[in-house]
């Protein structure tokens, strides 16, 4: 059948529509203005019913277009619920969201259908499962009738994870007249395999695919992931490495990879995102005068914050790396007799029963301290107004007296004020954690923190604050919102293991905060590949994939040493220099990626509708080599070098169909440098 390429309509399924998880949720979320602004109305996003997310970020709307109304009346006729409206996100984009309960009577007819025509098995108590087939089938029920009633237009399915792919294989098999692209953010295999203590990168070609997931007990989610990949026109993934990985986990090599981006906004003027540090760290500053109460034996003017955070996945994401360097950071600055200290927080969540009652005395206790001396500040200064007000003079001298400090602090303050400081006495170090944990002595974090001996005692350079719970503004005791927390860092610390992408360090960047990541997640390896010296940016690689475990956490103390020993001026200017790459990461460019894999699925799809046109099968293939061929410059904007040539991000990490690129040694050659490297070389920052 022909159908109108050009005016096509795009419908991207995910669960995390409008209802916040993790990663996909950003992608989505932050992708939205630049895909609204390319398709307005054709432009729909697909995803599960969660009542409690949508009831705040969903305004419910009128169905407008007929084909999309009498798709749902009948869909509604065999009882299936859905929610239809505008997410109240940047870009308002629509979203269909079904009711999963609402389908549920179909589950056993539909995992018999799945089994009877993919194979692929599905047990009973898997509730995750079970929900991923409701999505997956009443994704393609809906595709399957509203391509039936709407024969003009070609469509696109885009759907994003293993969750939410199995309407891929279901339109395949239908023969459904639309059109996919399935991107996978990570590989479930790759993930477990990764969390285990098992050498990954070394044997991805060797796993026993099946096997390994059959030991897991994740036979059946495998081919899910599995199917959905094979089956979608086009298969793509977040990053080089995970593309890697894909080719050798799911047995087939993407077509390109779609980099995540952020939507980045410019302040008006530079120093407004260094104001807002200050004021962000001066929030943290609150913060920790409570939590090292009667302990604060460091000055806040000396003390670097430094932060790692996201989901709880202990080796995934380097926490191990992270608490083994901090202890060396520790052992470094004692040695050096420096006298900054540093306050690590672990921002992940892990079940817990509410904060602990020190944490919470922490914060009163200066509050109350806090309130107390404003209280006498205000009855001083008015004892002082009194006293100037009706001078006096010295009877010899004749010169004027100023009134004593008891003239003005009275006995009752006194008290208040020594009352006040009793309370700060504690015989008890300041807390690791901020909550009472559910599993206290089998947590990893807290059981590595005890085996390195980070006790936050008074002779530690290195404290640790572990907050098993995301922020929020609304939290009693650290009230700022994850982004206000990192503008008030010094620096993020990510040396994750496995990690597709990774949008912590990237979000750093953007807010101008330097980070330290790694050469396993696609994050790193896409700056590595942009940037000849990314330290200078203060974006910091740490080598996991060359180096011995122990060379690497040595490697990644180093950076944090380096780190500590940079001035106040040399932190500012770093901070300058991360934020001017912040376009690097905008969805301005990376959604260009987006672009590419659509254009392709629809190549694909309809081949006939392209026969004027050149024959160039792959977008993601550019024909040509293009090289960065200079550094970044620190004075001016590094996205001007883009407009010199073709590049998109992708092309730096695109697969080409039947290549054999060696995914590892991508590397860009490296040109010759300019007067903006001398530049930097003057400016002392080497
Ligand atoms: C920003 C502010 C400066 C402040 C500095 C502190 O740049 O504009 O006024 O002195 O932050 O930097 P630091 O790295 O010491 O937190
Ligand atoms: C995944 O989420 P994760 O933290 O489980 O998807 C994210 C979005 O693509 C990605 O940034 C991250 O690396 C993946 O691991």
């Amino acid at each position: 059948m022909t159908r109108d390429v050009k005016h096509h309509l795009l419908f991207e399924c995910a669960t995390e529509v409008a209802n916040r998880v993790g990663g996909i949720y950003s992608v989505l979320k932050s992708k939205a203005p630049i895909t609204v602004a390319e398709y307005r109305d054709r432009y729909t996003l697909l995803g599960p019913w969660n009542r409690a997310s949508a009831s705040v970020e969903v305004e419910e709307l009128p169905v407008p277009d007929p084909h999309l109304k009498k798709t749902l009346d009948s869909m509604g006729e065999r009882g299936i619920q859905y929610l239809y409206g505008r997410w109240l996100i940047d870009g308002a984009p629509r979203v269909l969201l079904f009711d999963l309960q609402s389908a549920a009577y179909n589950l056993d007819d539909w995992k018999r259908d799945l089994w009877n025509n993919t194979g692929i098995p599905s047990p009973a108590f898997d509730t995750e499962t079970n929900d991923a087939i409701l999505l997956g089938y009443l994704v393609a029920w809906f595709l399957g009738e509203y391509s039936f009633h709407n024969q003009k237009q070609a469509i696109i399915i885009h759907a994003h994870e293993w969750l939410a792919g199995i309407c891929l294989p279901l339109c395949r098999k239908r023969k459904i007249d639309v059109t996919s692209v399935f991107t996978t953010h990570a590989t479930l295999l790759g993930r477990y395999l990764c969390a285990g203590s098992v050498d990954f990168y070394n044997n991805l070609d060797k796993f026993d695919v099946d096997a390994e997931a059959g030991k897991r007990g994740i036979y059946h989610r495998y081919c899910i992931e599995r199917a959905a990949a094979h089956s979608a026109d086009v298969f793509t993934t977040v990053s080089h490495i995970t593309a890697y990985e894909s080719e050798h986990l799911l047995k087939r090599k993407p077509d390109g990879v779609l980099p995540n981006g952020l939507n980045v906004v410019k302040f008006q003027a530079v120093h407004e995102f260094q104001n807002l540090h200050a004021e962000k760290k001066e929030k943290i500053n609150d913060f920790i005068r409570g939590h090292f109460y009667g302990n604060l034996n460091f000055k806040l003017n000396n003390t670097l914050y430094f932060f790692i955070a996201g989901r709880y996945e202990y080796r995934n994401k380097g926490v191990d790396f992270f608490i083994e360097s901090l202890a060396r950071l520790n052992h470094r600055l004692k040695e050096s007799g420096s006298k900054m200290t540093v306050v690590a927080f672990i921002i992940m969540p892990a079940p817990t029963h509410s904060y602990t009652v020190e944490t919470l005395k922490g914060q009163a206790v200066i509050k109350q301290l806090e309130n107390s001396i404003k209280d006498i500040q205000n009855s001083m200064g008015k004892r002082l107004f009194e006293f100037c007000q009706n001078p006096t003079f010295s009877q010899t001298s004749s010169q004027m007296e100023l009134p004593e400090i008891d003239d003005l602090l009275k006995p009752s303050d006194r008290v208040l004020l020594k009352r006040r400081m009793f309370a700060l006495k504690r015989d008890s170090l300041p807390p690791i954690v901020t909550h009472n944990m559910a599993n206290d002595s089998t947590d990893p974090i807290l059981n590595q923190v005890r085996s390195v001996k980070l006790f936050n005692t008074p002779d530690d350079r290195v404290k640790i604050i572990f907050h098993p719970e995301f922020l929020n503004a609304n939290n009693p005791i650290l009230s700022l919102d994850y982004d206000e927390f990192v503008r008030g860092c010094h620096l993020g610390v990510f040396p994750s293991y496995y990690e597709p992408w990774g949008y912590t360090p990237a979000e750093c960047t953007v807010m101008g905060i330097p980070s330290i990541t790694t050469n396993l997640s696609g994050f790193g390896c896409y700056m590595e590949d942009l940037i000849e010296n990314s330290t200078d940016y203060g974006i910091y690689i740490v080598d996991r994939r060359m180096k011995s475990v122990d060379e690497s956490i040595n490697q990644l103390t180093d950076y944090m040493f380096e780190f500590v020993e940079k001035t106040r001026r040399q932190r500012i200017n770093q901070r300058n220099r991360v934020e001017r790459l912040s376009d690097l990461l905008d969805w301005k460019r990376m959604g260009l990626e987006y672009v590419k894999a659509r254009a392709l699925a629809l190549r694909r799809a309809y081949p006939d509708s392209y026969n004027n046109l050149s024959n160039h099968e792959n977008p993601f293939e550019s024909g040509t080599n293009i090289k960065i061929t200079r550094p970044l410059s620190a004075p001016g904007s590094p996205g001007d070098r883009y407009t010199e040539g073709l590049m998109t991000p992708g092309d730096l990490g695109t697969l080409q169909e039947n290549n054999s690129a060696d995914y590892f040694d991508w590397k860009l050659a490296g040109g010759p440098s300019d007067s903006e490297d001398q530049d930097l070389t003057l400016r002392g920052v080497s």
